[in-house]
């Protein structure tokens, strides 16, 4: 939901269904040499960034991609900065190829019961761990342009890293953030670890056509806000369906806890997960023929509160026997909307999936 500038509709649900900082152990240092193929030589921080050489900032810098770093990303205290590109990922897992990318080492999980570990998916294809100064270039910010229906300001100075996270911020008057993951897949496996601020804001974890073709490319909601903190719902936007919502089911959960949320979508069936536990399993695929992309939305609803955000720890994507890549994105480090009508050159276009992703090395 909630991607574009849908008429009236997620109002209408909304109004239907309405009813910290996590503190990781506070000194690593890794150094991991290979002598052959991948070097990698890794400086984890959290006391104090700056006192790394500019070496490793240039590093973390090539790294970039248009996203400012937040007001505390880089500041004594919760910075993390990272040298050096580990690649976390499997890397052509499930037949559809390119590299696997990765923003630095894999700190320790902040979910302890995942649906990938409980149903052995295995290594993924793709994986952030959100471990560097900056965000990584396959994330692709939305904006700065107008929010959800127009309203509020979506822009890339919102999302800030630190800690081993990425977090979206809302400052509660309409000045929010939202991004996306490509390259996408027809099919497949997601699954984000992540947790809120207070949840008064409206948080969503979805995936969309990255044809932008909504209503008709269809909708996976898999967590989204439908009351406050402590309730998420599935939202499956069939294709077939201009009304568009053809299935959801709701988890009282308490989203400001850490929550593995997970999406499985096959031919034959959709589930979704909260820590590894199905709360929608349907046995279809929502008639949804094409690929789609992870997008991670802190909309605003035009709801004055204080500050809220989600913050999350890692974000990973797997193939399935009946996956196809993506033949639409956009290059490492573009600019995403959620308005393609009124910004098209940030529109999701034929590439490969090579294109789509920063060389690694
Ligand atoms: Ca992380």
């Amino acid at each position: 939901m909630i991607n574009h500038d849908r008429p009236t509709f997620k109002s209408r649900v909304r109004a239907q269904v309405a009813s910290l900082k996590r503190v990781k152990p506070r000194v690593a240092v890794i150094l991991a040499v290979a002598g052959v193929g991948l070097l990698g030589v890794v400086l984890t921080l959290t006391s104090n960034a700056a006192t790394f050489s500019a070496a490793i900032e240039a590093e973390a810098g090539q790294k970039s991609g248009n996203v400012a770093a937040g007001p505390t990303a880089g500041a004594s205290g919760n910075a993390s900065v990272a040298f050096g590109t580990v690649n976390t990922g499997g890397g052509g897992g499930g037949g559809t190829g390119g590299p696997a990318g990765g923003d630095g080492p894999a700190d320790p999980s902040d979910c302890t019961q995942t649906a990938s570990a409980k149903f052995n998916w295995g290594e993924p294809q793709y994986q952030s761990n959100f471990n560097t100064a900056t965000l990584d270039p396959t994330w692709h910010p939305y904006g700065p342009e107008p929010g959800h229906d127009k309203k509020g300001t979506r822009t890339p100075e919102q999302i800030q890293m630190g800690d081993g996270n990425v977090t979206l911020n809302s400052d509660g008057k309409g000045k929010t953030a939202a991004m996306k993951w490509f390259p996408g897949q027809q099919y497949g496996r997601w699954e984000v670890c992540m947790k809120v601020k207070t949840g008064e804001q409206h948080y969503v974890l979805l995936t969309w056509p990255d044809a932008e073709n909504w209503p008709q490319g269809g909708e996976l909601d898999f967590a989204e806000e439908s009351g406050g903190p402590n309730k998420q719902t599935f939202f499956l936007h069939c294709a077939s369906n201009q009304n568009n919502n053809c299935e959801s089911a709701s988890v009282s959960n308490d989203a400001r806890q850490w929550t593995a949320y997970a999406l499985e979508w096959t031919p034959t069936r959709t589930i979704g997960y909260v820590n590894g536990k199905a709360f929608l399993d349907v046995p279809h695929d929502g008639q949804i023929k094409a690929p789609m992309n992870l997008c991670i939305q802190l909309d605003w609803f035009q709801k004055q509160t204080g500050p809220d955000a989600m913050i999350v720890d890692w974000a990973k994507q797997w193939p399935v026997s009946a996956s196809k890549p993506s033949t639409l994105g956009l290059k490492p480090g573009e600019p995403a909307t959620g308005q393609p009508g009124d910004y098209p050159d940030r529109k999701p276009r034929a590439m490969t999936i090579q294109d789509m992703r920063p060389i690694t090395q």
